[in-house]
This record gives structure tokens, sequence and C-alpha cells, in this order.
């Protein structure tokens, strides 16, 4: 019985571990952001400063778009109706403007950053 308890505990701890691991692996922040009618949606995304993030772009729009920031240093094509993801950050505080290469017209928007 007592080879049992241990048995418990140490499964349970495991357990516990693995749950600890798996959370600390998701804890990146999800940031959505929409492309419709070759805008983004919102046009101003607010984020923690000194915090890395993961943009998840959906492009709603039948046409490609290409997500562009020279402040950010990133640049990612994104098939009409399909999502892609951006990593930004950590980041200083301030305004990163970004836009839509294929469409810089109308979609632009800037990342807000703030401690
Ligand atoms: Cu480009």
């Amino acid at each position: 019985m007592r080879i049992n308890i241990a048995k418990y505990q140490l499964v349970m701890f495991l357990f516990s571990t693995l749950v600890l691991f798996a959370h600390s692996a998701a804890a990146v922040d999800e940031v959505p952001l929409l492309i419709k009618n070759h805008r983004f949606e919102p046009a101003e995304v607010r984020i923690p400063a000194n915090t890395k993030v993961k943009l998840r772009i959906h492009n709603q729009d039948a046409t490609p778009e290409e997500f562009e920031s020279y402040e950010l240093n990133r640049e990612k094509v994104i098939m009409g109706n399909s999502k892609a993801t951006v990593f930004v950050g950590p980041l200083k505080p301030g305004k990163y403007p970004f836009f839509g290469e294929f469409n810089p017209d109308t979609a632009q928007g800037v990342l807000v950053v703030s401690e």
C-alpha cells in the first residue's frame, strides 16, 4: 500500500510538472489582427512593453496581402482567406507603424507599445 501511494504521488508530481511546462510554453500573448476590405482591424493594436507577442493575422480578403513594417523589421505574405503568425517584441514603449504592402493606400496600422 505504501508503494502505491508513492507511485501515485510520483505520477501526480510528473503530471503537474507537465501542466506547468505546457502552460509556460503557451504563455506568449496572442493578439488577433484582421485584414478586411484591405484595411487592418483594429488599425491600432496595443501591446505591453518588454513582452513577446504573437500577432495572429487573419486575412479575410480573397486576395493576398503583405504585412510589412520597417520599424518592426517584419514582412510576411498572408494569402487570401488565410492566417499567418508574426512574432513581435519584446519592444520598448513607442509607436511602430505597419502597412499592407499590396494595398498601402488603405491598409495602414500602428502597434502602440506602452508600459
Ligand atoms: Cu515587402
